[in-house]
């Protein structure tokens, strides 16, 4: 069984891929829960609802968030009365935030998330990363800021001095992913191509998740969100400048240290993969369609057997 760290679009792009390859019982994706946030009355969890949707299939495939195929009568009435209008919420996006609120007056995360899997035909367990709120707060330029304020409203502009995770240190990892860490049939962990900073550290942020990957004594491998530079999608490289990080799959590798056993990087990043303690793997990591997904996690997957085989 694999188990997968996953935020972000680039988390939903490599677990679809996994979906793919793999069959339910082999398969669980932990999800972040730091971008989570009460907005207009509602608990609203943007990498569930990500990951959900992408293996729905009813992803919106150009923003990357929310679902495809939207209407907007909700924002336009919004808009009317008066109401905060900066963060988007199409009319299907609403009803899981809306339903996901009024059923966590009475239960977990997790169930609220596995429930609304098997409504949507989903069958590869998604799990939240906690059922306890921790919420990435980025310390700027212009004070603190909740991550959604930062990302959305402010669109990622101001200059971020730090990063916490307000919450992590009371909260435990949920259930399902206490459960696949500590599987006897656990044969990898894979930590998405999502941003290191934002949507892997608030999952490494819980206490004794650290400690719980070591000892569960099996290759860990990451794929770079970064290629030659860039962040494919999102504020991963910028962040990274402005952490004093150096901008690219060397400083992602370092930022994750000797957590992990393999990492994957981009074909065009090949001349770096010398520069890395981590066993490297140089493959095409962009993925624009299916076909990449798949292609990706097949060889990610390969790769940790192999790591794994090697000692
Ligand atoms: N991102 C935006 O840039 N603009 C939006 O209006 C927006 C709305 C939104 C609604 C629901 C949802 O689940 C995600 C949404 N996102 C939006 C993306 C969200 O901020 C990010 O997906 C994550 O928090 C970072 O990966």
């Amino acid at each position: 069984m694999i188990l997968v760290l996953a935020g972000g679009v680039g988390g939903a792009k490599l677990a679809s891929g996994l979906a793919a390859a793999l069959a339910p019982g082999e398969l669980v994706i932990a999800v972040n829960t730091g971008d989570d946030f009460e907005h207009l009355g509602l608990h609203i969890s943007p990498d569930l609802d990500t990951i959900m949707y992408t293996l729905a299939g009813i992803a919106n495939p150009d923003t990357g968030w929310g679902q495809a195929d939207e209407t907007w009568n909700f924002m336009a009435s919004l808009g009317k009365l008066g109401g905060e209008t900066w963060f988007n919420l199409g009319d299907r996006d609403l009803a899981t935030s809306v339903l996901r609120s009024h059923l966590l007056s009475r239960q977990s995360l997790s169930t609220v998330t596995a429930e609304f899997c098997r409504r949507l035909g989903i069958v590869h367990p998604i799990v939240p990363m906690s059922d306890q709120p921790v919420r990435t707060i980025v310390d700027s330029d212009e004070g603190e800021l909740n991550f959604q304020d930062y990302f959305v409203r402010r669109r990622c502009r101001p200059k971020v001095r730090g990063l916490r995770f307000e919450g992590a240190e009371a909260a435990r990892p949920s259930p399902g992913l206490e459960a696949a860490l500590a599987a006897p049939d656990l044969a990898a962990i894979v930590i998405c191509p999502s941003n290191p900073l934002l949507s892997v550290a608030p999952m490494l942020a819980l206490p004794g998740m650290r400690e719980a990957i070591g000892a569960a004594d099996v290759p860990v491998v990451a794929v770079s969100p970064i290629i030659a530079g860039q962040a494919v999608k999102g504020p991963a490289a910028k962040l990274m400048g402005e952490l004093r990080m150096p901008v690219s799959c060397v400083g992602v590798a370092e930022w994750y240290g000797d957590l992990l056993t393999g990492f994957v990087i981009d074909a065009s990043d090949a001349a770096l993969a010398g520069e890395m303690d981590a066993k490297v793997l140089v493959t095409p990591i962009l993925m624009r369609c299916d076909a990449d997904r798949l292609r990706l996690a097949c060889e990610v997957v390969d790769f940790a057997a192999l790591l794994g085989r090697n000692g």
